[in-house]
């Protein structure tokens, strides 16, 4: 092997925005969450990370790894997991295999770009960490399927693994303390339900106040809402929000999927001290879903809210002119998604 000699891979991973939220751990060290979750993956024209990792023996410094031309701290024990556990299957290759070039020991670097805020609650470290281990997945040649890549994913950041399918994604919390069976599952492809769109309205691009990885640790420790959220509501929500999508049945999964925005978001406000997450803008945003579905008598458009102001607004093609309509919004169609940055929607329109 030639030392100046550069392996390379390349992949993107999509955003994906939870229906069910994920919010809170049973145990920091496995990323292990208190409840199950559930996600829909966006069109990856629209919202995505582009990830090229290369290894050499002509890299001068340990593992590094660039963000939108930024120099990140990879010393962290979420990302070390991620490089661990990928070079460890490396290594079992290569020793199976003498023929298997040995590059598990170079040094990493990964160059990852996203094409949308990051850390503003648009779900960047999911795309980030599914891009990263995809992309050292490629680069070492891994025959793990997306089931065993999304329980390292999961490692880096929560949301992660469900970045490593597309469609409708599961997060099952899994039962056991090493996190074998905390993962990711395709609950079903996008073709299943090709009419489903997604309008997003940047309501602020500016990096979130509080971290979700604090954020949710005090809501663990303080919240009285939580326990039952995630004893009760979430297992139950969970099975009908799998119905739903099986059986294409907006009404249930707009319902569902609104009702569970505003659980995640009063065991925020129930934290102490408080998070608040949504604004003025996003609550405007709330009272326009609501209009809408009152005026067409059932629920044609539902909202949701991550860590952060930004809405999802998830509808079906066939309401596009409703919905887009009432938002004022000129929708730019990619892929079948629409993407709207939120400035046209006015806090006092509703
Ligand atoms: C979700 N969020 O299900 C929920 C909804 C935010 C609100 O997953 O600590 O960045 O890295 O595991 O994945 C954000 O949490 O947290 C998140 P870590 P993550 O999408």
């Amino acid at each position: 092997m030639a030392d100046s000699q550069i392996y390379l891979a390349s992949t993107t991973a999509p955003v994906n925005i939870a229906v069910i939220k994920y919010w809170g751990k049973r145990d920091p060290k496995f990323n292990l969450p208190t409840n199950s979750s559930l996600s829909v993956t966006l069109a990856q024209s629209d919202l995505r990370t582009h990830t090229t990792a290369s290894c050499s023996a002509s890299y001068k410094t340990s593992d590094s790894l660039l963000l939108n031309g930024q120099d990140q701290d990879v010393s962290g024990a979420r990302t070390q997991a991620c490089f661990r556990e990928l070079r460890s299957l490396r290594q079992k290759l290569e020793d199976s295999d003498s023929s298997v070039p040995k590059i598990s020991t170079l040094p990493l670097k990964i160059v990852s770009e996203n094409n949308f805020p990051t850390a503003a609650g648009l779900a960047s470290s999911a795309a980030g960490f599914a891009a990263l281990v995809r992309a050292i997945a490629n680069l070492y040649e891994l025959k793990e399927d997306p089931t065993d890549l999304s329980r390292i994913a999961r490692q880096g950041s929560g949301s992660a693994c469900r970045s490593l399918f597309g469609g409708y994604v599961g997060w099952q919390k899994g039962e056991q303390q090493d996190g074998s069976d905390s993962f990711a599952y395709q609950v079903a492809p996008a073709s299943h339900w090709p009419q489903m769109r997604a309008l997003i309205l940047v309501v602020s691009a500016a990096k979130k106040g509080v971290s979700s990885t604090t954020g949710m640790q005090t809501t663990v420790a303080t919240s009285s809402l939580f326990p039952s959220r995630a004893n009760e509501t979430v297992p139950r929500r969970m099975k009908e929000m799998e119905k739903a999508v099986q059986e294409k049945d907006f009404e249930t999964f707009g319902k569902v999927t609104m009702m569970d925005s505003n659980s995640f978001h009063a065991t925020c406000l129930d934290t102490y001290p408080p998070i608040f997450y949504l604004n003025d803008v996003s609550r405007a945003a709330i009272k326009v879903v609501e209009s809408i579905n009152a005026a067409a008598g059932k629920i044609i458009a539902a909202y949701t809210f991550d860590a952060g102001p930004n809405a999802v607004i998830y509808y079906l093609e066939e309401n596009e002119k409703e919905v887009a309509g009432l938002f004022k919004a000129a929708i730019g169609e990619k892929d079948g998604w629409g993407v709207e940055r939120g400035q046209k929607l006015d806090a006092n329109s509703a």
